[in-house]
């Protein structure tokens, strides 16, 4: 599929999805929401076992909603645009295959709000984050009043949110917002890696354990157990748990079907 403002590539059951729009900083406009709607729609989880996203270029992931586009709506408008980008982040969040932010330079307002939706966050050396938007006059609106909170604490969440002051990179890591700071030269090499690590194993058991982790987050402690056993015990119908633990017991490697 050709997008305007998309980039796709494969890297055998790896799917890489680049942000394009330079001269923004690779802001996103309605557009690129839309594509990447559409790109999520049409996903293959079959095919595919990671996905990692990224901005193009070496200065910005993404740097936030394209304020211009922004700058004239109206109360209906800001709801619509909102919800929008809210709609494709869970999307994102949900997809079936786990999701990789590679984030490259700044990851501002919806830029950070996205990589938040990713299940992973590497960051290079020069990455910055922040929720700039209270001196726009909004407020995240693409969930990230949502996320931030339950990523690095309510404490750190709001002190990020009200102050809009952005953070670098080690300070991301220190706070959690990050699992990895890389040199910039080595994100995509270390990002491939862990995606790589990821999709060597067995594709429906990664695909539960996603599951398990998102749904769990909202469940009583007793609630949530019982759904991690039903789900432990499901694996046990697939081709891959019987090949994965008959080639451990023979000392060889398993190369998973997804079945
Ligand atoms: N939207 C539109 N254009 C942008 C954006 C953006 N978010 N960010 C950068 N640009 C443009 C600049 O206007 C500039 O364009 P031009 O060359 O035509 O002047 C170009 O990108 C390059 O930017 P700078 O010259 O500013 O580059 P610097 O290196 O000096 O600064 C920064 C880089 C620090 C990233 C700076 O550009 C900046 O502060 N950008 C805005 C960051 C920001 O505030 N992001 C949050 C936006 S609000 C948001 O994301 C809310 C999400 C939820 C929306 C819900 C809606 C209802």
């Amino acid at each position: 599929m050709d997008y305007q403002f998309l980039k796709t590539a494969e890297y055998g059951t790896v799917c890489t999805l680049t942000i394009s729009a330079p001269k923004t900083l690779n802001a996103l406009n309605t557009t690129i929401l839309q594509e990447m709607d559409d790109f999520l729609t049409h996903f293959d989880c079959n095919k595919y076992r990671c996905l990692v996203i990224t901005g193009d270029g070496e200065k910005s992931f993404v740097a936030g909603a394209d304020i211009s586009e922004m700058a004239t709506l109206n109360v209906a408008q800001g709801n619509t645009f909102g919800a929008r980008g809210a709609a494709v982040f869970r999307k994102l969040e949900t997809l079936h295959v786990p999701v990789i932010a590679a984030v490259n330079g700044f990851a501002l307002g919806g830029g950070c709000e996205l990589a938040m939706a990713c299940d992973i966050r590497i960051c290079s050396d020069n990455a910055r984050f922040g929720q700039p938007e209270v001196g726009l006059g909004i407020i995240p609106g693409f969930s990230g009043t949502v996320r931030l909170a339950r990523l690095v604490g309510m404490g750190m969440a709001k002190q990020l949110i009200y102050t809009g002051k952005a953070i670098k990179a080690d300070e991301a890591l220190r706070i959690g917002l990050v699992n990895e700071v890389v040199p910039q030269s080595e994100l995509m090499n270390r990002v491939m890696e862990v995606a790589n690590q990821i999709a060597a194993n067995a594709p429906l058991a990664v695909k539960a354990a996603k599951l398990c982790i998102n749904s769990e987050y909202d469940m009583e402690a007793d609630e949530a157990i019982i759904y991690e056993s039903g789900m432990f015990g499901r694996c046990f119908a697939t081709e891959d748990q019987k090949n994965g633990m008959a080639a451990f017991l023979n000392k060889g490697k398993c190369e998973f079907q997804g079945k």
